[in-house]
Protein backbone atom coordinates (compact mmCIF):
# COMPACT_ATOMS: atom_id res chain seq x y z
CA UNK A 1 0.00 0.00 0.00
CA UNK A 2 1.43 3.32 -0.98
CA UNK A 3 0.93 5.52 1.55
CA UNK A 4 0.24 8.49 -0.82
CA UNK A 5 -3.24 6.83 -1.86
CA UNK A 6 -4.08 5.22 1.22
CA UNK A 7 -6.63 6.59 4.39
CA UNK A 8 -4.45 7.16 7.35
CA UNK A 9 -5.41 10.31 9.14
CA UNK A 10 -3.17 10.83 11.43
CA UNK A 11 -3.80 13.48 14.40
CA UNK A 12 -0.84 15.88 15.44
CA UNK A 13 -2.68 16.85 18.55
CA UNK A 14 -3.45 14.93 21.40
CA UNK A 15 -6.90 14.36 21.61
CA UNK A 16 -8.44 15.75 24.68
CA UNK A 17 -11.15 13.39 25.23
CA UNK A 18 -9.04 10.40 25.29
CA UNK A 19 -8.34 9.30 28.99
CA UNK A 20 -6.30 6.20 28.20
CA UNK A 21 -3.25 5.69 26.23
CA UNK A 22 -5.07 3.39 24.05
CA UNK A 23 -7.78 5.51 23.38
CA UNK A 24 -5.41 8.28 22.76
CA UNK A 25 -3.23 6.11 20.49
CA UNK A 26 -6.14 4.67 18.36
CA UNK A 27 -7.37 8.14 17.71
CA UNK A 28 -4.11 10.07 16.81
CA UNK A 29 -2.87 6.68 14.26
CA UNK A 30 -6.55 7.50 12.88
CA UNK A 31 -7.94 3.58 13.65
CA UNK A 32 -11.19 4.78 14.49
CA UNK A 33 -13.39 7.73 14.43
CA UNK A 34 -16.51 8.32 17.23
CA UNK A 35 -19.49 9.09 15.28
CA UNK A 36 -21.95 9.30 18.25
CA UNK A 37 -21.39 8.47 21.93
CA UNK A 38 -19.83 4.93 22.24
CA UNK A 39 -20.50 4.59 18.33
CA UNK A 40 -17.15 4.01 16.61
CA UNK A 41 -16.23 3.69 12.80
CA UNK A 42 -13.52 1.33 11.48
CA UNK A 43 -10.85 3.30 9.97
CA UNK A 44 -8.46 1.62 7.38
CA UNK A 45 -5.66 1.30 9.51
CA UNK A 46 -7.90 -0.05 12.53
CA UNK A 47 -9.63 -2.36 10.40
CA UNK A 48 -6.81 -4.33 9.54
CA UNK A 49 -5.89 -4.97 12.86
CA UNK A 50 -9.75 -5.83 13.78
CA UNK A 51 -9.29 -8.44 10.84
CA UNK A 52 -6.24 -9.84 11.94
CA UNK A 53 -7.28 -10.32 15.08
CA UNK A 54 -10.53 -11.44 13.86
CA UNK A 55 -8.61 -14.23 12.08
CA UNK A 56 -6.95 -15.82 15.09
CA UNK A 57 -10.37 -16.21 16.89
CA UNK A 58 -11.68 -18.01 13.83
CA UNK A 59 -8.84 -19.90 13.12
CA UNK A 60 -9.18 -20.96 16.63
CA UNK A 61 -12.71 -21.51 17.34
CA UNK A 62 -12.84 -23.69 13.70
CA UNK A 63 -9.71 -25.97 15.69
CA UNK A 64 -11.47 -26.44 18.66
CA UNK A 65 -14.56 -27.68 16.65
CA UNK A 66 -17.15 -24.69 16.21
CA UNK A 67 -19.07 -23.69 13.48
CA UNK A 68 -19.37 -20.30 11.97
CA UNK A 69 -22.48 -18.84 11.18
CA UNK A 70 -23.76 -15.39 10.82
CA UNK A 71 -26.94 -14.28 12.60
CA UNK A 72 -28.57 -10.43 12.23
CA UNK A 73 -27.87 -7.55 14.59
CA UNK A 74 -32.22 -6.55 15.18
CA UNK A 75 -34.05 -9.35 16.47
CA UNK A 76 -37.56 -9.73 17.11
CA UNK A 77 -38.70 -8.57 21.00
CA UNK A 78 -41.00 -12.44 20.81
CA UNK A 79 -37.62 -14.44 21.37
CA UNK A 80 -36.96 -12.67 24.39
CA UNK A 81 -40.45 -12.67 26.00
CA UNK A 82 -40.46 -16.53 25.35
CA UNK A 83 -36.74 -16.76 27.78
CA UNK A 84 -37.84 -13.83 30.12
CA UNK A 85 -35.00 -11.73 29.23
CA UNK A 86 -37.12 -9.06 27.13
CA UNK A 87 -38.36 -7.41 30.84
CA UNK A 88 -35.46 -8.71 32.67
CA UNK A 89 -32.98 -6.92 30.33
CA UNK A 90 -33.46 -3.14 31.43
CA UNK A 91 -32.12 -0.41 30.14
CA UNK A 92 -28.89 -1.66 28.16
CA UNK A 93 -31.70 -3.12 25.48
CA UNK A 94 -32.06 -0.89 22.87
CA UNK A 95 -35.76 -1.29 21.77
CA UNK A 96 -37.28 -0.25 18.30
CA UNK A 97 -40.41 -0.39 16.58
CA UNK A 98 -40.10 -1.42 13.31
CA UNK A 99 -42.96 0.30 10.25
CA UNK A 100 -45.69 -2.72 11.18
CA UNK A 101 -45.08 -1.36 15.21
CA UNK A 102 -43.71 -4.89 15.67
CA UNK A 103 -41.36 -4.27 18.59
CA UNK A 104 -37.53 -5.26 18.01
CA UNK A 105 -34.00 -5.11 19.97
CA UNK A 106 -30.57 -4.40 18.28
CA UNK A 107 -29.18 -7.76 19.93
CA UNK A 108 -27.38 -7.67 23.06
CA UNK A 109 -26.25 -11.19 22.75
CA UNK A 110 -27.79 -14.13 20.70
CA UNK A 111 -29.07 -17.18 23.68
CA UNK A 112 -32.28 -16.52 22.05
CA UNK A 113 -31.79 -16.40 18.68
CA UNK A 114 -29.21 -19.70 18.56
CA UNK A 115 -31.61 -21.63 20.89
CA UNK A 116 -34.64 -21.24 18.04
CA UNK A 117 -32.29 -22.05 15.51
CA UNK A 118 -31.19 -24.70 17.52
CA UNK A 119 -34.75 -26.26 18.16
CA UNK A 120 -35.94 -25.57 14.50
CA UNK A 121 -33.79 -27.90 13.06
CA UNK A 122 -31.92 -30.30 15.81
CA UNK A 123 -34.29 -33.26 16.81
CA UNK A 124 -31.85 -36.07 18.12
CA UNK A 125 -28.72 -36.33 19.69
CA UNK A 126 -27.06 -37.57 16.68
CA UNK A 127 -26.40 -34.60 15.96
CA UNK A 128 -24.50 -33.19 19.34
CA UNK A 129 -22.19 -32.41 20.68
CA UNK A 130 -22.69 -28.72 18.40
CA UNK A 131 -21.30 -25.31 19.23
CA UNK A 132 -22.33 -22.54 16.83
CA UNK A 133 -20.40 -18.95 16.49
CA UNK A 134 -20.09 -15.90 14.80
CA UNK A 135 -18.83 -12.39 14.93
CA UNK A 136 -21.31 -9.97 15.20
CA UNK A 137 -21.87 -6.21 16.20
CA UNK A 138 -23.88 -6.44 19.18
CA UNK A 139 -25.47 -2.98 21.03
CA UNK A 140 -25.64 -2.40 24.98
CA UNK A 141 -26.68 0.62 26.10
CA UNK A 142 -23.88 1.38 28.29
CA UNK A 143 -24.99 3.88 31.01
CA UNK A 144 -20.90 5.33 30.69
CA UNK A 145 -19.44 4.02 27.62
CA UNK A 146 -15.34 5.03 27.79
CA UNK A 147 -11.96 4.70 26.69
CA UNK A 148 -13.35 4.23 22.86
CA UNK A 149 -13.51 0.73 21.67
CA UNK A 150 -12.26 -0.48 25.06
CA UNK A 151 -16.29 0.04 26.73
CA UNK A 152 -18.40 0.71 23.59
CA UNK A 153 -22.03 1.02 22.67
CA UNK A 154 -21.68 -0.71 19.88
CA UNK A 155 -19.63 -3.41 19.77
CA UNK A 156 -17.93 -6.87 18.25
CA UNK A 157 -18.43 -9.82 20.05
CA UNK A 158 -17.54 -13.25 18.49
CA UNK A 159 -20.03 -15.32 20.32
CA UNK A 160 -20.37 -18.86 20.47
CA UNK A 161 -22.94 -21.60 21.82
CA UNK A 162 -22.62 -25.02 22.98
CA UNK A 163 -25.44 -27.55 22.48
CA UNK A 164 -25.41 -31.03 24.42
CA UNK A 165 -27.46 -33.88 25.68
CA UNK A 166 -25.67 -34.29 29.17
CA UNK A 167 -24.26 -31.79 31.75
CA UNK A 168 -21.43 -34.11 31.18
CA UNK A 169 -20.67 -33.50 28.03
CA UNK A 170 -21.42 -29.67 28.24
CA UNK A 171 -18.87 -29.16 30.73
CA UNK A 172 -16.82 -30.79 28.29
CA UNK A 173 -17.49 -28.23 25.65
CA UNK A 174 -16.74 -25.69 28.32
CA UNK A 175 -13.61 -26.64 29.01
CA UNK A 176 -12.71 -27.04 24.86
CA UNK A 177 -13.72 -23.69 24.05
CA UNK A 178 -11.39 -22.89 27.55
CA UNK A 179 -8.49 -24.57 26.05
CA UNK A 180 -9.09 -22.10 22.98
CA UNK A 181 -9.28 -18.91 24.55
CA UNK A 182 -6.24 -19.57 25.88
CA UNK A 183 -4.80 -20.24 22.78
CA UNK A 184 -6.49 -17.45 21.25
CA UNK A 185 -4.84 -14.53 23.41
CA UNK A 186 -1.83 -16.11 23.32
CA UNK A 187 -1.66 -15.92 19.38
CA UNK A 188 -2.28 -12.30 20.10
CA UNK A 189 0.69 -11.75 22.33
CA UNK A 190 -1.60 -11.14 25.72
CA UNK A 191 -1.36 -13.40 28.86
CA UNK A 192 -4.87 -14.20 29.82
CA UNK A 193 -5.76 -14.88 33.36
CA UNK A 194 -9.04 -17.37 33.44
CA UNK A 195 -11.14 -16.22 36.85
CA UNK A 196 -14.12 -16.90 38.10
CA UNK A 197 -16.58 -15.00 37.54
CA UNK A 198 -19.87 -13.39 38.25
CA UNK A 199 -22.99 -14.42 35.81
CA UNK A 200 -24.83 -11.25 34.95
CA UNK A 201 -27.60 -11.24 32.52
CA UNK A 202 -26.38 -14.10 31.22
CA UNK A 203 -26.93 -16.54 33.70
CA UNK A 204 -25.59 -19.95 34.84
CA UNK A 205 -23.40 -20.85 37.77
CA UNK A 206 -20.30 -22.14 36.16
CA UNK A 207 -18.27 -18.97 34.57
CA UNK A 208 -14.95 -17.53 33.44
CA UNK A 209 -14.12 -14.17 32.42
CA UNK A 210 -10.61 -14.00 31.35
CA UNK A 211 -8.20 -11.17 31.83
CA UNK A 212 -5.25 -9.59 30.64
CA UNK A 213 -4.06 -7.51 33.60
CA UNK A 214 -3.25 -3.53 32.61
CA UNK A 215 -2.51 -0.74 35.13
CA UNK A 216 -5.93 1.07 33.11
CA UNK A 217 -7.91 -2.00 33.43
CA UNK A 218 -11.67 -1.37 34.84
CA UNK A 219 -12.27 -4.88 36.92
CA UNK A 220 -9.94 -5.57 39.90
CA UNK A 221 -8.46 -9.00 40.12
CA UNK A 222 -6.72 -11.12 42.67
CA UNK A 223 -4.43 -14.15 41.77
CA UNK A 224 -1.61 -16.44 41.99
CA UNK A 225 1.55 -15.27 40.23
CA UNK A 226 1.83 -18.91 39.07
CA UNK A 227 -0.43 -18.07 36.13
CA UNK A 228 2.55 -16.22 34.19
CA UNK A 229 4.04 -19.35 33.81
CA UNK A 230 1.24 -21.88 33.14
CA UNK A 231 2.13 -23.35 29.35
CA UNK A 232 -0.17 -22.76 26.76
CA UNK A 233 -2.46 -25.69 25.21
CA UNK A 234 0.03 -27.16 22.03
CA UNK A 235 -1.32 -26.30 18.19
CA UNK A 236 -1.91 -30.19 17.87
CA UNK A 237 -3.94 -29.83 21.30
CA UNK A 238 -6.96 -33.07 20.47
CA UNK A 239 -9.89 -31.03 21.56
CA UNK A 240 -12.06 -34.36 21.44
CA UNK A 241 -9.98 -36.09 24.10
CA UNK A 242 -12.10 -35.62 27.91
CA UNK A 243 -9.40 -36.30 29.67
CA UNK A 244 -6.59 -33.82 27.66
CA UNK A 245 -9.16 -31.09 28.16
CA UNK A 246 -9.79 -31.84 31.96
CA UNK A 247 -6.40 -31.79 32.52
CA UNK A 248 -5.35 -28.26 31.01
CA UNK A 249 -8.39 -26.92 32.97
CA UNK A 250 -7.24 -27.96 36.28
CA UNK A 251 -3.97 -26.60 35.93
CA UNK A 252 -5.27 -23.25 35.08
CA UNK A 253 -8.01 -23.50 37.36
CA UNK A 254 -5.96 -25.02 40.06
CA UNK A 255 -4.48 -21.64 41.92
CA UNK A 256 -6.75 -19.01 42.97
CA UNK A 257 -8.11 -15.99 40.77
CA UNK A 258 -10.90 -13.92 40.89
CA UNK A 259 -12.28 -10.85 39.65
CA UNK A 260 -13.76 -8.39 42.74
CA UNK A 261 -17.13 -9.89 42.80
CA UNK A 262 -15.95 -13.38 43.44
CA UNK A 263 -12.71 -11.99 45.16
CA UNK A 264 -13.00 -14.43 49.15
CA UNK A 265 -10.13 -12.90 51.07
CA UNK A 266 -9.26 -15.27 53.13
CA UNK A 267 -8.19 -17.89 50.88
CA UNK A 268 -6.37 -15.21 48.77
CA UNK A 269 -4.71 -13.98 51.87
CA UNK A 270 -3.87 -18.15 52.29
CA UNK A 271 -1.39 -17.94 49.53
CA UNK A 272 2.22 -16.89 50.60
CA UNK A 273 2.67 -13.12 50.37
CA UNK A 274 5.61 -13.36 47.83
CA UNK A 275 2.88 -14.91 45.22
CA UNK A 276 -0.29 -13.25 45.10
CA UNK A 277 -1.05 -10.82 42.43
CA UNK A 278 -3.71 -7.70 42.96
CA UNK A 279 -3.75 -5.71 39.98
CA UNK A 280 -6.09 -3.99 37.82
CA UNK A 281 -7.36 -5.93 34.43
CA UNK A 282 -8.96 -6.04 31.26
CA UNK A 283 -11.63 -8.61 30.81
CA UNK A 284 -11.46 -9.54 27.12
CA UNK A 285 -13.13 -12.41 26.84
CA UNK A 286 -16.20 -14.56 28.70
CA UNK A 287 -17.51 -18.30 29.25
CA UNK A 288 -20.72 -19.58 30.60
CA UNK A 289 -21.80 -23.02 31.47
CA UNK A 290 -26.11 -22.47 32.34
CA UNK A 291 -27.19 -25.61 31.41
CA UNK A 292 -31.20 -25.27 30.49
CA UNK A 293 -32.11 -21.90 31.66
CA UNK A 294 -32.81 -21.18 27.75
CA UNK A 295 -33.55 -24.48 26.71
CA UNK A 296 -36.40 -24.96 29.17
CA UNK A 297 -38.14 -22.06 28.53
CA UNK A 298 -38.06 -22.48 24.51
CA UNK A 299 -38.36 -26.09 24.55
CA UNK A 300 -34.80 -27.13 22.94
CA UNK A 301 -35.18 -30.91 23.39
CA UNK A 302 -33.64 -33.63 21.29
CA UNK A 303 -34.47 -37.27 21.60
CA UNK A 304 -31.86 -39.02 23.49
CA UNK A 305 -30.60 -42.77 22.76
CA UNK A 306 -33.02 -43.92 25.44
CA UNK A 307 -35.85 -42.52 23.17
CA UNK A 308 -37.06 -39.96 25.12
CA UNK A 309 -36.90 -35.99 25.06
CA UNK A 310 -34.43 -33.93 27.04
CA UNK A 311 -33.30 -30.64 27.37
CA UNK A 312 -30.46 -29.91 25.88
CA UNK A 313 -27.88 -28.66 28.25
CA UNK A 314 -26.20 -24.79 26.64
CA UNK A 315 -23.07 -22.43 27.26
CA UNK A 316 -21.87 -19.62 25.53
CA UNK A 317 -18.58 -18.07 25.09
CA UNK A 318 -18.02 -14.31 24.26
CA UNK A 319 -15.05 -12.56 22.92
CA UNK A 320 -14.65 -8.69 22.43
CA UNK A 321 -12.04 -8.21 18.82
CA UNK A 322 -12.70 -4.48 19.23
CA UNK A 323 -11.85 -4.61 23.07
CA UNK A 324 -8.97 -6.54 22.12
CA UNK A 325 -7.72 -3.93 19.81
CA UNK A 326 -7.02 -1.47 22.54
CA UNK A 327 -6.52 -4.40 25.00
CA UNK A 328 -3.52 -4.96 22.42
CA UNK A 329 -2.25 -1.69 22.82
CA UNK A 330 -2.47 -1.20 26.61
CA UNK A 331 -0.28 -4.27 27.05
CA UNK A 332 2.27 -2.95 24.25
CA UNK A 333 3.14 0.70 23.78
CA UNK A 334 5.98 2.99 24.07
CA UNK A 335 6.08 6.66 24.70
CA UNK A 336 6.65 7.31 20.89
CA UNK A 337 3.58 4.96 20.39
CA UNK A 338 1.99 1.65 19.03
CA UNK A 339 3.89 -1.97 19.38
CA UNK A 340 1.67 -4.12 17.54
CA UNK A 341 2.60 -7.87 18.12
CA UNK A 342 3.36 -9.27 14.67
CA UNK A 343 0.46 -11.47 14.27
CA UNK A 344 -1.82 -8.26 14.39
CA UNK A 345 0.20 -5.48 12.77
CA UNK A 346 -1.76 -3.80 10.52
CA UNK A 347 1.63 -4.24 8.15
CA UNK A 348 4.22 -6.23 8.09
CA UNK A 349 6.48 -3.64 7.43
CA UNK A 350 7.08 0.24 6.37
CA UNK A 351 9.29 1.01 3.83
CA UNK A 352 10.47 5.16 4.77
CA UNK A 353 11.81 6.86 1.93
CA UNK A 354 13.37 9.91 3.52
CA UNK A 355 13.56 11.84 0.13
CA UNK A 356 10.63 10.87 -1.98
CA UNK A 357 11.81 12.01 -5.84
CA UNK A 358 15.52 11.54 -4.95
CA UNK A 359 15.87 9.04 -7.95
CA UNK A 360 18.07 6.53 -6.14
CA UNK A 361 15.65 6.85 -2.94
CA UNK A 362 12.77 6.23 -5.02
CA UNK A 363 14.65 3.16 -7.07
CA UNK A 364 15.67 2.10 -4.22
CA UNK A 365 12.46 1.80 -2.10
CA UNK A 366 10.07 0.92 -5.43
CA UNK A 367 12.78 -2.23 -5.69
CA UNK A 368 12.08 -3.32 -1.87
CA UNK A 369 8.27 -2.59 -2.29
CA UNK A 370 7.77 -4.74 -5.22
CA UNK A 371 9.66 -7.58 -4.07
CA UNK A 372 8.38 -7.46 -0.54
CA UNK A 373 5.12 -7.71 -2.20
CA UNK A 374 5.34 -10.51 -4.51
CA UNK A 375 6.80 -12.66 -1.32
CA UNK A 376 3.52 -11.79 0.33
CA UNK A 377 4.42 -9.61 2.55
CA UNK A 378 1.77 -6.68 3.46
CA UNK A 379 4.07 -3.28 3.42
CA UNK A 380 3.20 0.12 3.65
CA UNK A 381 5.24 2.49 1.45
CA UNK A 382 5.98 6.13 2.92
CA UNK A 383 5.68 7.62 -0.85
CA UNK A 384 4.89 10.95 0.78
CA UNK A 385 6.62 14.49 0.38
CA UNK A 386 6.41 14.80 4.37
CA UNK A 387 9.64 15.51 5.64
CA UNK A 388 11.85 12.58 7.71
CA UNK A 389 11.05 13.34 10.65
CA UNK A 390 7.47 13.41 10.15
CA UNK A 391 7.78 9.98 8.46
CA UNK A 392 10.07 8.64 11.29
CA UNK A 393 7.31 9.90 13.92
CA UNK A 394 4.44 8.56 12.16
CA UNK A 395 5.63 4.85 11.93
CA UNK A 396 6.62 4.62 15.36
CA UNK A 397 3.15 5.90 16.40
CA UNK A 398 1.50 3.22 14.25
CA UNK A 399 3.79 0.45 15.80
CA UNK A 400 4.56 -1.74 12.35
CA UNK A 401 7.19 -4.49 13.26
CA UNK A 402 9.61 -3.50 11.28
CA UNK A 403 10.82 0.42 9.29
CA UNK A 404 12.98 -0.33 6.38
CA UNK A 405 14.64 3.20 5.77
CA UNK A 406 15.67 4.58 2.32
CA UNK A 407 17.81 7.59 2.89
CA UNK A 408 20.27 9.35 0.42
CA UNK A 409 23.12 8.99 2.19
CA UNK A 410 23.27 5.29 2.50
CA UNK A 411 21.67 4.29 -0.43
CA UNK A 412 24.37 5.84 -2.13
CA UNK A 413 26.33 3.07 -0.81
CA UNK A 414 23.83 0.70 -2.15
CA UNK A 415 22.10 0.14 2.01
CA UNK A 416 19.50 0.66 3.70
CA UNK A 417 18.37 0.68 7.83
CA UNK A 418 16.55 -1.81 9.12
CA UNK A 419 14.83 -0.55 12.30
CA UNK A 420 12.91 -3.03 14.83
CA UNK A 421 9.93 -1.23 16.63
CA UNK A 422 9.83 -3.07 19.57
CA UNK A 423 13.36 -2.68 20.23
CA UNK A 424 14.71 0.21 18.62
CA UNK A 425 17.51 -1.97 16.99
CA UNK A 426 19.14 -0.14 14.02
CA UNK A 427 21.05 -2.21 11.12
CA UNK A 428 22.88 -0.86 7.99
CA UNK A 429 22.20 -3.69 5.37
CA UNK A 430 22.55 -3.55 1.81
CA UNK A 431 18.98 -3.76 0.16
CA UNK A 432 19.74 -7.37 -1.61
CA UNK A 433 20.86 -8.58 2.39
CA UNK A 434 18.02 -6.67 4.09
CA UNK A 435 15.51 -8.46 1.38
CA UNK A 436 17.08 -11.68 2.41
CA UNK A 437 16.45 -11.21 6.16
CA UNK A 438 12.94 -9.69 5.89
CA UNK A 439 11.73 -12.65 3.23
CA UNK A 440 13.89 -15.23 4.29
C1 LIG B 1 -21.20 -14.86 26.04
C2 LIG B 1 -21.38 -14.87 24.56
C3 LIG B 1 -22.00 -12.59 26.82
O1 LIG B 1 -22.65 -11.72 26.30
N1 LIG B 1 -23.36 -14.17 25.60
C4 LIG B 1 -22.82 -14.55 24.32
C5 LIG B 1 -22.34 -14.06 26.60
N2 LIG B 1 -20.94 -12.34 27.60
S1 LIG B 1 -20.39 -10.91 28.02
O2 LIG B 1 -19.42 -11.09 29.05
O3 LIG B 1 -21.46 -10.02 28.35
O4 LIG B 1 -19.67 -10.30 26.75
C6 LIG B 1 -18.65 -11.06 26.10
C7 LIG B 1 -17.45 -10.20 25.76
O5 LIG B 1 -17.84 -9.09 24.95
C8 LIG B 1 -17.01 -7.99 25.20
N3 LIG B 1 -17.84 -6.82 25.61
C9 LIG B 1 -17.61 -5.55 25.21
N4 LIG B 1 -16.68 -5.02 24.38
C10 LIG B 1 -16.71 -3.69 24.17
N5 LIG B 1 -17.63 -2.86 24.71
C11 LIG B 1 -18.59 -3.34 25.54
N6 LIG B 1 -19.50 -2.52 26.06
C12 LIG B 1 -18.60 -4.76 25.81
N7 LIG B 1 -19.40 -5.56 26.57
C13 LIG B 1 -18.91 -6.81 26.43
C14 LIG B 1 -16.07 -8.38 26.33
O6 LIG B 1 -14.84 -8.82 25.78
C15 LIG B 1 -16.80 -9.55 26.97
O7 LIG B 1 -15.90 -10.45 27.60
Amino acid sequence: MRLSRFFMPILKENPKEAEIVSHRLMLRSGMVRQQSQGIYSWLPMGKRVLDKVNKIIREEQNRSGAIELLMPTLQSAELWQESGRYDAYGKEMLRIKDRQERPMLYGPTNEEMITDIFRSYVKSYKNLPLNLYHIQLKFRDEIRPRFGTMRSREFLMKDAYSFDLTKEGAEHSYRKMFAAYLRTFSRLGLRAIPMRADTGPIGGNLSHEFIILADTGESEVFCHKDFVDFDIPAENTDFDSVAGMQSIFDQWTSVYAATSEMHDEAAFNAIAEGDRLSARGIEVGHIFYFGTKYSEPMGAKVQGPDGKEHLVHMGSYGIGPTRLVPAIIEASHDENGIIWPASVAPFDSVIINMKAGDEACDAASERLYAALGNAGQDVLYDDTDDRAGTKFAAADLIGVPVQVIVGPRSIANGEVELKDRKTGARETLTVEAALNKLIG
